[in-house]
């Protein structure tokens, strides 16, 4: 029992200290204790020469041991293991791996570009649903019952319920400003907006616009004139010219569309302007009596402007884009080419 005690302690001083520097000495360390004709299987074999009332207390000395040597052997396991991995696994020499960033929608672009001039302004962002009723869209805006525009040829009704139609314009959106907020108005809303057109390079069944919308007393057609002029400026740069024709709108009176010289040909004449040396970019005016008088706006004492533009139009200006296709196709290829810091 003396002797077993004694060789036990010096097994033990030497498993304290034993060390390990590959895979294999690790393996070493479990033949020489825990293998079938190891150290312990040598000890257990002790057992039948210890009397009979010794043998509890040699068992319980021989068991301790054994948990002793199993953890040491996890424990040269595991940490020989771990240091494996870093040096053999990990090369820091490596190159990092890419990062792809997303870009920027081209039409995502050019209406923040928009809207933060006019917030520059002053006018605040509205937005509204995308799915409208006849008033909110027609109505409200002074379209008369036959006009063209509610024909089921142009805008889109939603089957379940023909009350419901895709708003065609965001005017819808200002209608709800004026339902909900009282002069003075100033909002500029950017949207997706649905008409029921073939769908070719130049039309789109969904296309998007910002308008914008002025009132307060005394806004005049000066007002509306030098705010998209600004506008123009600030989009386009100082040197590009405008011009105001006369056109109807049955929301605005009186109302006037505005043209910019041609980017492409600098005013020579080429295919974006047809030659004549100037390109359409939005629609404005006055805010029709009855529109304001729909929400309750009294139009002896408070007057407006209105304007709309297509994000596509200025962005086929900015970026030459020709086929409207192209902004719904999601062409890696045709998106990775558009940067912006907004
Ligand atoms: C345009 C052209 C002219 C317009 C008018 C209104 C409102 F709500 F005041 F009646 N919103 N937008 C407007 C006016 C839109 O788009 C070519």
């Amino acid at each position: 029992m003396n002797s077993l005690v004694q060789q036990l302690d010096i097994y033990k001083q030497e498993i304290i200290s034993y060390n390990v520097s590959n895979a294999d000495e690790v393996e070493a360390f479990r033949i020489k204790y825990l293998g079938t004709k190891g150290i312990i299987k040598h000890a257990m074999g002790f057992m039948k020469d210890v009397p009979n009332e010794q043998k509890r207390e040699a068992g319980q000395l021989l068991n301790e041991f054994k948990l002793m040597v199993e953890a040491k052997y996890e424990s040269l396991k595991e940490s020989f293991s771990a240091s494996e991995q870093i040096t053999n696994t990990i090369d820091f020499s490596l190159p990092g791996n890419i990062y792809n960033v997303g870009t920027r929608h081209p039409l995502s672009i050019i209406r923040n570009k928009i809207v933060s001039i006019f917030q520059r302004l002053g006018f605040a962002i509205a937005e509204g649903p995308e799915i409208e009723d006849d008033w909110h869209n027609f109505g409200a805006m002074n379209l008369p019952e036959d006009h063209p525009a509610r024909d089921m040829q142009d805008t889109f009704y939603v089957n379940q319920n023909p009350t419901w139609l895709l708003r065609t314009h965001t005017s819808s959106v200002q209608a709800r400003v004026m339902e909900n907020q009282k002069p003075p108005i100033r909002v500029i809303c950017p949207g997706r907006v649905y008409r029921n057109e073939t769908i070719s390079a130049r039309a789109h069944c969904f296309f998007h616009q910002v308008e914008g919308l002025y009132i307060d007393e005394n806004v005049s057609f000066a007002d509306l004139k030098q705010t998209l002029y600004f506008f123009v400026q600030e989009m386009f740069g100082k040197d590009v010219k405008v011009r105001f024709r006369p056109s109807y709108f049955p929301f605005t009176e009186p109302s006037a569309e505005m043209d910019i010289s041609c980017l492409i040909c600098n005013g020579d004449g080429c295919n974006v302007c047809k030659h004549t040396g100037w390109v359409e970019i939005l629609g404005s005016g006055m805010v029709h009596p009855k529109v304001l008088e729909n929400f309750g706006i009294d139009s002896n004492k408070y007057t407006g402007f209105a304007f709309g533009m297509g994000v596509e139009r200025i962005c086929q200006l900015k970026y030459r884009v020709n086929d409207l296709r192209l902004y719904s196709q999601n062409d890696i290829r045709f998106l990775k080419q558009f940067t912006s810091v907004i």
